[in-house]
């Protein structure tokens, strides 16, 4: 102990003058260049030479910053539409960035990343949102804050929803849509198929400085794709054995679950298009449920053949309903055609005093299968994606995996 302490002492006297003999080699070496310095200053600099000097450096760069922004030519900014994993299954259904500062008579152009459907929408002030299966859109477009310009909805979510094909210029990943902003002015920016996928454009009179950078914009989108499809909460779903529900209900599968998240340009939500787990196993007479856990996301489950045009958004006519509010349904054989039409929340409901309460969503699908066999189904919405499932149904005196 009495050794480690007198080593310890030694140490620190040691570094104490290594520490103050670097200091004053350092002062020596400071003094040194000041020196140099002021005697190259008198020899090469006169007096009066030296404010020219000053003044270029102080001075002229303002000057011509200056006239940059009075004569800047209009620029065009880039962001992007959506973001996904490799496997398409999760989503992040935002604009990114979804807050861009500009200067009236810039544009900006959005890459549109994702397979999942999306518009880029601007509509005047509080005007009313259109149906985005009548959005024809372009590839381009002016936006004054008069009328409602967007990309193309139509119906290429819908595979022909209606009896249509796909419209051709419908958007798919890769596409791009250019918005010119002549007017200044604060401007919402919506997708018409996702309804909490919002954004803004700030348009700045071109004397007013512009607060970022496209650099900027790119290490922004970035950051939030990356927190948009790294989310892991919601994923773990409450145990439960020995309950009334337990003992009538065998199996659950989560259709699609996801979360909203906000910036100070808007709300932007990730979703995962999947069913959770996409394969059970059951015992024939056994029920299967089905909840859609996404706040905004709509999807169905759909066994057999899918109903065409307008039927698709509706449960087909052997859908009961229980008293609780859950769609109800029988498959017993491939041949059988049962579909919950559109499961998802409610939307949200308007502030105090703004109008109406919403409805309660119907968001709970239960299918009884009577007989063994392996049953495929899938999302109408989202199959492309890969949101299909399979239930396994075992004999009855055979126990399931
Ligand atoms: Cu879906």
């Amino acid at each position: 102990m009495q050794r480690a302490m007198l080593n310890r002492a030694t140490i620190e006297v040691a570094d104490t003058a290594e520490v103050s003999g670097r200091l004053t080699a350092d002062k020596v070496n400071l003094d040194r260049f000041q020196n140099l310095i002021r005697k190259v200053r008198a020899t090469l600099i006169p007096s009066s030479l030296r404010w020219i000097l000053l003044f270029a450096v102080l001075i002229v760069p303002q000057v011509l910053r200056g006239a940059a922004s009075a004569s800047a030519t209009p620029q065009t900014w880039h962001a992007t539409v959506g973001a996904e994993s490799s496997d398409k299954g999760r989503q992040a259904l935002a604009f990114l960035p979804n807050e861009i500062w500009i200067h009236a008579g810039d544009s900006i152009t959005w890459t549109f990343d994702a397979h999942e459907v999306h518009t880029v929408t601007f509509i005047p002030d509080t005007g009313p949102r259109p149906f985005f299966q009548l959005v024809d859109g372009s590839s381009t477009a002016t936006f004054d804050n008069s009328t409602t310009v967007s990309s193309p909805g139509g119906f290429a979510d819908l595979g022909g929803v209606f009896g249509q094909p796909p419209p051709p210029n419908a958007f798919t990943k890769g596409d791009t849509f250019t918005v010119n902003f002549p007017t200044a002015g604060n401007y919402k920016q919506v997708c018409l198929f996702h309804q909490n996928m919002t954004g803004v454009v700030h348009v700045l009179d071109a004397t007013q400085e512009l607060p970022h950078d496209q650099d900027f914009y790119d290490r922004e989108a970035a950051d939030q794709r990356r927190d948009l499809l790294s989310d892991r909460d919601g994923r773990s779903v409450a145990a439960c054995g020995g309950c009334a529900a337990c003992n009538s209900l065998k199996a659950h599968v989560t259709a699609g679950i996801g979360e909203i998240s906000a910036t100070a340009g808007g709300t932007q939500p990730w979703a995962v298009e999947r069913f959770l787990t996409d394969q059970i196993f059951v015992r024939a007479g056994d029920t299967v449920e089905w909840t859609n856990q996404d706040p905004m996301e709509a999807h169905t489950v759909t066994f057999g053949t899918a109903p065409t045009g307008l039927a698709l958004f509706n449960p087909t006519p052997n859908v009961t309903m229980d008293t609780d509010g859950a769609l109800r349904g029988v498959v017993s054989s491939l041949t059988d055609n049962v579909s919950s039409g559109i499961i998802a929340a409610a939307a949200q409901d308007p502030n105090s005093g703004m109008g109406n309460q919403t409805p309660l969503g119907l968001t709970r699908f239960r299918v009884t299968f009577p007989n063994p066999g392996a049953f495929p189904y899938r999302c109408l919405l989202h199959d492309d994606l890969g949101m299909k499932g399979m239930v396994i149904v075992f004999p009855k005196n055979v126990p399931p995996k």
